[in-house]
């Protein structure tokens, strides 16, 4: 059994330097926000499947061959010919405004189904990770969260959801559905302040997190950007701001931190520790342009720390 499975959407991105319009040179490489935690967890030393399906093309097979790259088990990935693989395109305008635009609807993986995902929980992970994304797919990629989260949680599993609204996607009263009653399920919770109200209602902040608490979730991490975030579990509430780095792309930050908090959760870290590590983690990926290449591995993670201290 590995430490951590997650599955959902990968992409094929074609990052333009400027607007595509004015004919700009573009790097090609890979999205996902699940692939993005995956990465990263991998880069710490763990050990990490990734599930999910691509279409019969290059796309698809530089997907799949980044993630063995990466060190992933890829082994419950698979080519499916409904459609092909989805493609990010994504525009700098400032370094916190990127233009990003989606050709997915209809893709490979907004086939996934509860079968493609269910099975890999037999032997069970010490983590599930999901995220919203994925259930704004489609009703087959819905129903595979909602099956794998209540599987993992009544074997045991520690499960972590990523909340990771997207207005392109769904709307918010369709994410507010459907993330709701995944809630019950859910250990770890992470979202933005702004996405809050996505899964606990109310408008208050305090009103959200005592709601989200006494549903059961252990540890609901709020993030807040450049503000940095919080945790919150029964006894205490933990905040941090995020580091001062040069920002050079925002995008991939959240699943970076998600990233370091869940290492750090694995390694046994108290709550201080994961939060450190999740925003040492993001760190690294705000200051480096893509969506994961920027990733630490514990080497650099060493060296940002023996940096702090002299
Ligand atoms: O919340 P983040 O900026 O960390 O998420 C970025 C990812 O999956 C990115 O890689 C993209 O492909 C996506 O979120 C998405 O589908 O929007
Ligand atoms: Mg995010």
């Amino acid at each position: 059994s590995v430490d951590v499975l997650t599955f959902g959407e990968s992409l094929i991105t074609v990052r333009a330097d400027g607007p595509l319009s004015t004919h700009q040179s573009a790097t090609i490489s890979m999205a996902g926000a699940e692939s993005n935690v995956a990465i990263g967890l991998s880069r710490l030393g763990h050990s990490v499947r990734w599930l999910g399906l691509v279409g019969d093309d290059e796309p698809g097979a530089l997907v799949l061959r980044t993630l063995r790259a990466e060190a992933m088990d890829v082994s419950g990935a698979r080519v499916d010919r409904r459609g092909t693989t989805g493609l990010l395109v994504s525009e700098p305008r400032t370094s916190e405004i990127t233009r990003v635009t989606y050709y997915r609807a209809g893709s490979a993986a907004s086939h996934l189904e509860p079968a493609d995902v269910v099975p890999a929980l037999a032997s069970p992970p010490k983590v599930l990770h999901v995220t919203g994304i994925t259930c704004a797919l489609g009703s087959g990629p819905r129903a595979a969260v909602s099956e794998a989260v209540s599987t993992a949680s009544a074997r045991g599993v520690t499960v972590s959801l990523d909340v990771n609204y997207r207005s392109r996607l769904w709307t918010r009263e369709q994410a507010a559905e459907a993330l709701t009653e995944l809630v019950p399920h859910i250990d770890v919770l992470i979202a933005s302040d702004d996405e809050l109200e996505l899964v606990a209602g109310g408008d208050s902040e305090t009103a959200q997190v005592s709601a989200l608490l006494d549903r059961g979730v252990s540890e609901l991490v709020v993030t807040r950007g450049a503000a940095g975030a919080t945790v919150f579990t029964r006894d205490e509430k933990i905040s941090s701001p995020a580091r001062p780095v040069r920002v050079v792309d925002v995008i991939g930050a959240g699943d970076a931190f998600v990233s370091g908090y869940l290492s750090a959760r694995l390694d046994g870290l108290d709550v201080p520790h994961r939060l450190a590590r999740a925003i040492a983690t993001a760190s690294f990926v705000v200051a480096c342009a893509g969506d994961w290449e920027g990733l630490p591995t514990r080497a650099d993670l060493s060296s940002l720390n023996a940096a702090d201290s002299t």
